[in-house]
């Protein structure tokens, strides 16, 4: 075990990621996700139904298809949001009541899984904080995406392919020295074809570079990207199955592909770091996911979570603020 704890962890400092194979098991990990995430895409399209958005409800097709169904009907359906496990909104105003998103049992099973946290822990060691910087991608066919879709979802990486970028580009400067691992989880085939992540290797060793806010990108997405001149790694494409994980450093060069499959595309990226350094997104909710130390600290009920995104919730909306912050200068002549 030892030894493993060791390779795992140098395997990431060296490369600046990993993929570890078959970490979750398709049944009793994957499946449940899956089957909630098909009820949330049912119940959104009985509201545009009723809405007279879309025809029919598709609810027979599985959600792959139920999506492009309905986003043939609603082009603009703003799917990304409601099902997204954090607060995400496609309108530059402030967090509002009705602001929504995904906090459903299997989300919080995946979060604490005991297998995913093993290797979580071989990386970051036992005392296990959950940061609240997660995101569920699931991006349809880019032929099926309309312009106003891809341009109101720009940015976010929640649609479309997302641009290259380090994490810690993303996250508040107050967290700069957090040890924040990425975890992206695959719920279908990853492939190029279809927009699997990109790594560029060895990126991690020359800390943070220059993002710069695109012309296209609207504020309200904290989204930036890295210029291409300083993309001078090697570029490697990460093809993985379900079951697998890649774990990426806070300063890894990553991006990712467009979809140009006929099915959609479909992960996780979760974030976790050792336990009381800050997490970059300070006015959401983290939580104590494993802690040999202090294990009654530990999160166990998922009710409590989802109190915890509401509380948030309510506390943006009182102080009327947005979620959208960025710590880089849209008007960096870097940039120009
Ligand atoms: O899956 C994607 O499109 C991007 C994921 C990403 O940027 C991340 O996991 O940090
Ligand atoms: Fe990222």
């Amino acid at each position: 075990m030892a030894t493993l704890n060791v390779s795992l962890k140098e395997q990431l400092s060296k490369h600046g990621y990993l993929i570890a194979k078959g970490v979750l098991d398709d049944r009793l990990d994957l499946e449940p996700v899956r089957q909630e995430y098909k009820n949330v895409l049912d119940k959104l399209a009985a509201e545009w139904y009723f809405e007279q958005k879309i025809n029919a409800t598709y609810q027979e097709q599985p959600l792959g298809e139920q999506l492009c169904s309905i986003l043939r009907d609603y082009p603009e359906a703003p799917y990304y949001e409601n099902m997204d496990i954090s607060l995400t909104k496609s309108t530059p105003d402030s967090i509002k009541q009705d602001s929504l998103m995904h906090t459903g049992p299997a989300i919080f099973g995946l979060l604490t899984n005991r297998r995913l946290l093993d290797v979580v822990e071989q990386i970051i060691g036992p005392e296990i904080y959950s940061n609240p910087v997660q995101h569920v991608r699931i991006k349809p066919p880019l032929k099926t995406v309309s312009d106003n879709l891809r341009k109101k979802s720009s940015g976010s990486g929640l649609v479309t392919g997302t641009q290259w970028h380090q994490d810690q580009g993303v996250i508040t400067s107050d967290a700069d020295n957090s040890d924040i691992l990425t975890v992206w989880i695959p719920m279908t085939k990853a492939t190029t074809a279809n927009g699997c992540l990109v790594v560029a290797k060895k990126s991690h060793n020359d800390g943070l570079v220059l993002h710069c806010t695109k012309t296209e990108t609207r504020p309200q997405w904290k989204q930036v990207e890295i210029p291409g001149e300083y993309i001078t790694e090697e570029k490697i494409t990460l093809e993985v199955e379900p079951g697998d994980v890649i774990f990426l450093t806070k300063l890894t060069k990553h991006s990712s592909l467009e979809n140009n499959s006929e099915d959609i595309r479909w992960s996780f990226d979760l974030r976790y770091q050792p336990i009381g350094q800050p997490t970059g997104r300070s006015h959401f909710p983290g939580f104590v996911a494993r802690s040999k130390k202090n294990p009654d600290s530990e999160l166990k009920d998922h009710k409590v979570w989802v109190d915890l995104w509401q509380e948030a919730k309510h506390k943006l909306i009182e102080e009327n603020k947005s979620e959208y912050f960025s710590r880089w200068d849209p008007e960096d002549i870097r940039c120009a």
